[in-house]
């Protein structure tokens, strides 16, 4: 067979074009493909939802690769591990109910496995604000993070979602532009993100199961930013509380959709 660069290069465009041109509408979009987005999402698809994650940067995983310090171990609780074990990543057992795994072979299972049960990642896309009808989130704005890094003037395209997750992370960068442009009050005290607070892994750990719910209609906040919108702490490399906080927005979720 003879090779022919064009051929090569229509291929990927017809398939990608008609990749986002079905995922512009959505039950659920998830922004940012850490491991509490990963999970979230992953969970969503095995119940046959119908999830686009659109990540900044050119890999997914966020902090999970670098582990603590870039030493490439992360650290989980009993539940933690359980749900390592169920994804078929390896654990070892550190002691006294702490668990250590490999991070890449978290990050690049997780990832994976979100992928082939049908979450359609797509990368190098930054969303930069929200679609607010009748002061509810029902849906993304979204452009090319070149387009952002280069500080270029050109306009993004939208995508429709019954139900948004955000979990970008400590930035919580969703919600702060929603603070900033759509005059909705989010569900928190102040009815703004109230920010996190300096290290202490226990509490944040516990908070942050609590903390994952709606933070304004139709967007709910998963992992690290569901404690910065509810001013809890951070937590560090332990990541039991991302894969709980990611699978338990699913089920949230998917009590919404249902009912
Ligand atoms: O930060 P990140 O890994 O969030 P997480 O799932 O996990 C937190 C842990 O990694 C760690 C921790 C552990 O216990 O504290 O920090 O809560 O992933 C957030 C992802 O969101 C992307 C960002 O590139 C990262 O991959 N992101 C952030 N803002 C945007 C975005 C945006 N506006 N558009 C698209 N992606």
């Amino acid at each position: 067979m003879s090779l022919d660069e064009i051929k090569i290069s229509r291929a990927i465009l017809k398939q990608f074009t008609n990749k986002l041109s079905d995922y512009l509408e959505l039950d659920v979009a998830v922004v940012g493909a850490g491991p509490s987005g990963l999970m979230a999402a992953l969970r969503l698809a095995q119940k046959g939802y119908k999830v686009a994650m659109f990540e900044r940067k050119l890999s997914v995983g966020g902090g999970m690769w670098g582990g603590g310090m870039m030493f490439n171990e992360i650290v989980v609780q009993e539940e933690g591990a359980e749900i390592l074990k169920d994804l078929g990543i390896r654990i070892h057992d550190a002691g006294d109910g702490y668990y250590t795994a490999d991070s890449i072979e978290c990050t690049t299972t997780l990832a994976s496995l979100a992928c082939k049960s049908g979450v359609k990642v797509f990368n190098l896309m930054t969303v930069e604000d929200v679609l607010v009808r009748e002061n509810r989130v029902t849906g993304l704005v979204v452009n090319w993070t070149a387009v952002d890094m280069g500080g270029l003037h050109v306009d993004p395209l939208a995508v429709r979602s019954k139900f948004v997750i955000e979990a970008t992370g400590h930035a919580t960068e969703v919600l702060k532009v929603i603070q900033r442009k759509s005059g909705v009050d989010l569900l928190t005290e102040t009815g703004k993100v109230l920010g996190e607070r300096s290290m202490w892994a226990e509490t944040a750990e516990n908070t942050t199961l609590e903390n994952t719910r709606e933070a304004v209609p139709g967007v709910f906040v998963t992992g690290m930013a569901a404690n910065a919108t509810f001013g809890s702490f951070r937590m560090g490399p332990i990541f039991g509380g991302m894969l709980l906080s990611g699978q338990r927005v699913a089920e949230l979720i998917h009590e919404r959709l249902e009912g």
